[in-house]
């Protein structure tokens, strides 16, 4: 394992530090924690997964994780591919950690990269962004033919309590996941591109299962629950990657606790556009 830490210049700007982890595959890859602002996520690389996602000192997240499924093979978790490195960065004025990069697969094959980037907003505000770009490259000289899986478990509880405080989910416009909990706390995601082939809104197990039982299997198509239970949700992307060429996804989840204060929004809409800047200049 190689890891380092320098300063990085953003122009005349701000400082930044990055920690580079380059791993192979048989070594423990440990957890991270991004914290901005009211937020904090926890992030297994091992698993290809976050675990956490607090907001205000309350954990809203059971786990969100990926699938991927090659021509007709039965799809597979993400983690099954080899873990090629980690990158932690601070990029912001704030303390700690907002973003981490993961990437799995083999320099021979394809690589997924998965980008995450944490925005808080102000203390007690409830509200906090995070911002995903995944990154499917063709290393090789044949068209890649791929699905892949976004599987999303939501707990929005203040409780503990994880059986029946999810009240609805309603994907609207193909794109758009919203999940309300019986309190009224509300989470959302959004695809800014591309557009998903398929999804799906069932109770806990159903989904999971299906991801994890070595059979081909597609996403139900299902875009509503309005069932109280353990919700959870799914999207689903067919494509084919040219040889040498990328599939990126796009997306933004939401997480709103109460009524948003107008500075809440400011400072998130003003978080997002500087992260929409910094990417823009990669
Ligand atoms: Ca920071
Ligand atoms: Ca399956
Ligand atoms: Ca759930």
């Amino acid at each position: 394992m190689i890891t380092t830490t320098r300063p990085v210049r953003f122009g005349h700007l701000m400082t930044c530090t990055i920690v580079l982890c380059f791993i192979t595959p048989s070594i423990h890859a440990a957890q991270v924690v991004l914290n901005d602002r009211n937020a904090s996520a926890i992030v297994d690389p091992e698993y290809a997964r976050m675990m956490t996602w607090e907001v205000d000192g309350v954990d809203y997240l059971g786990v969100q994780t990926f699938y991927y499924r090659v021509g007709d093979n039965p799809e597979k978790p993400v983690h099954q591919l080899p873990l090629m490195g980690v990158v932690e960065s601070n990029g912001d004025f704030q303390p700690g950690n907002e973003r981490i990069l993961m990437r799995y697969g083999t320099p021979e094959t394809f690589f997924i990269t998965i980008d995450y980037v944490l925005a808080g907003g102000l203390p007690g505000s409830g509200a906090s962004d995070i911002v995903e770009v995944i990154s499917i490259d063709n290393k090789s000289d044949e068209p890649l033919r791929m699905s892949f899986f976004q599987y999303s478990d939501f707990d929005l509880t203040a409780t503990g309590s994880r059986d029946l405080d999810d009240r609805s989910i309603n994907i609207t416009g193909g794109n758009t996941a919203t999940q309300v909990s019986l309190t009224g706390i509300v989470v959302s995601e959004t695809v800014v591109t591309p557009m998903p082939t398929l999804s799906e809104a069932v109770p806990y197990g159903s989904t999971s299962d299906k991801l994890e039982d070595n059979v081909l299997d597609n996403l139900d198509g299902s875009t509503s629950l309005n069932t109280p239970a353990d919700h959870t949700w799914a999207f689903q992307w067919d494509f084919t990657v040219p040889p040498h060429g990328s599939f990126l996804i796009s997306k933004d989840k939401h997480l709103e606790v109460g009524i948003p204060e107008p500075a809440t929004l400011s400072l998130l809409t003003l978080s997002l556009f500087a992260l929409t800047r910094r990417r823009s200049a990669l």
